[in-house]
């Protein structure tokens, strides 16, 4: 859940997720919005689909898009 925190709070505050948008890209459409925390929140607690790899695990994502990830501290 406190990712899709950190999610919301980055879009409605502008604060700093990390220095991996990619990774906030639950859907995996190359943008970070509001329907990633939804995507997430739903996988979570109403059993929705499990978002893309690699969700839940570290490692790359394959779809060529225009996020950048120059370092996520969750995966050493
Ligand atoms: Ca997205
Ligand atoms: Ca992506």
């Amino acid at each position: 859940m406190s990712d899709a925190i950190a999610i919301l709070g980055s879009l409605s505050l502008g604060t700093n997720i990390n220095d991996c948008m990619d990774a906030a890209d639950v859907n995996d459409d190359g943008q970070v919005d509001i329907s990633d925390a939804v995507r997430l929140l739903g996988h979570l607690y109403l059993g929705s689909e499990t978002p893309p790899d690699p969700f839940g695990a570290c490692g790359e994502d394959t779809t060529e898009d225009e996020l950048e990830c120059s370092a996520y501290s969750a995966c050493p």
